[in-house]
């Protein structure tokens, strides 16, 4: 089975997304993420000019050796661009393999461990009332879990304070908003929330909450410790990850479960977190982390140190890779949760896909591949639109993380 084409397709249905679409001699194509927020045309510029052109005239079914190729090849290894572009590659490749041997994409990897995949949807609010409110609006839609995420007084575009409810779309500029943080303002509101929604809906539903990289480590031991009682189900990004040393000294002060990842690119950016147990979550996605090729490597690691799984699945991962990662969570033994955030119904209408959404779970498809495909023509008429994330600053102005 040979490729004879691979296109990029830059769409933007509500907001930007990258796909691949592989074909082959045997009139079976395939397609794969390579969205990367804020920096769509790098990873697009990386697939057209030095991937794209690699791929024509070798055999499709060789998914692990041109993942290999793409990643010892590129001599300059690693980084959100590369791994995003050989993502794209992966996981498109994994869609034909199934569609060629008439298999969901959970069957080629070892069957289901379950039959549904439990996820998070994100609550946010203004203010604590209304967090709470938004909280009650997920519950009642069937969440058994809930990202809980409020307004600081204070601090205006607080991180999380989305535009409506179900999606949060932060990259809302063609240059970076620039945005204000106080942590210590933010330290001493947020365990507020978390007493009112403890209150408020006692604790059967799963309380999640995303510190988005904004603590030093000694903060983020502080607010872990202080959660304590309202046993989250996890802090995420409680602090810069790059040094994975960090996570030692909040994991000395507090029991509150932490997650971390949806940035990394690779297995070496965690390795030392999962190893030490300085974890509970790995966030890493198929589309960020080198596809189903890599993302069930780190998986696998995590599997031997108990850490479990959590893939973000923020509106800005195409329903691509939400299909895929629907089959992977599926299969995953050592599966935590899936992040759910809806897309908007323009994104549903461009992506065709056959997962839904149930009682606080979403149910992977049974088609061939990974069940979500591209509408090509729609897809037209909603050209790239130049976006990027905000960033955050201290309110002395010192250059801080968003
Ligand atoms: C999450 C993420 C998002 C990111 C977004 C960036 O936990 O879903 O932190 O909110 O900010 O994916 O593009
Ligand atoms: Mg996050």
């Amino acid at each position: 089975m040979t490729i004879t084409a691979a296109k990029v397709i830059v769409c933007s249905p509500g907001r930007n997304f990258v796909t691949l679409k592989i074909d082959t001699d045997q009139g079976v194509h395939g397609i794969g993420d390579a969205t990367l927020n804020g920096r769509e045309m790098a990873v697009v510029a990386y697939l057209n000019d030095h991937v794209c052109p690699l791929l024509i005239g070798r055999d499709a079914r060789r998914i692990e050796d041109i993942w290999q190729l793409l990643y010892r090849g590129a001599y300059w290894r690693r980084g959100p661009v590369t791994m995003r572009a050989i993502a794209a590659v992966d996981v498109a490749l994994w869609d034909i393999k199934g569609k060629a041997l008439g298999a969901p994409l959970h069957e080629l990897l070892g069957g289901k461990s379950r039959d549904k995949v439990l996820v998070y949807g994100h609550a946010n609010g203004a203010d604590i009332e209304q967090t709470v409110e938004a909280v009650g609006r997920y519950i009642g839609m069937g969440y058994k879990a809930v990202r809980a995420q409020t307004g600081v007084p204070g601090v205006p575009l607080a991180y999380g304070v989305g535009r409506g409810d179900l999606y949060y779309e932060p990259a809302d500029a063609h240059l970076p908003t620039e945005t204000a943080w106080d942590t210590a303002k933010y330290l001493n509101h947020v365990p507020k929330l978390f007493d009112a929604l403890r209150e408020t809906y006692g604790f059967d539903t799963h309380l999640l909450h995303d510190g988005h990289h904004r603590m030093t480590p000694l903060e983020a031991a502080q607010l872990g410790k202080t959660l304590e009682p309202h046993k989250l189900f996890w802090l995420e990004d409680a602090t810069p990850a790059e040094n994975q040393e960090a996570f030692r000294l909040i994991r000395q002060h507090t029991t509150t479960p932490l997650a971390v990842g949806e940035i990394f690119n690779t297995l070496w950016d965690c390795k030392d977190l999962i190893q030490e147990q300085l974890i509970d979550y790995i966030r890493a996605t198929i589309v960020g982390a080198g596809g189903v090729t890599h993302l069930r490597r780190i998986a696998d690691f995590a599997s031997v140190w108990g850490v479990r799984t959590g893939c973000h699945g923020a509106t800005d991962l195409s329903p691509v890779t939400m299909g895929t990662a629907l089959h992977f969570d599926a299969w995953v033994p050592n599966f935590g949760i899936q992040e759910y955030m809806r897309h908007t119904p323009e994104t549903d209408a461009v992506f065709p896909h056959d997962y839904r959404f149930e009682a606080g779970f979403l149910i992977p498809g049974e088609a061939p591949g990974h069940g979500v495909d591209i509408d090509e023509t729609l897809a037209a008429k909603y050209p790239y639109n130049p976006r990027q994330l905000p960033i955050a600053r201290l309110t002395d102005g010192t250059m801080w993380n968003w």
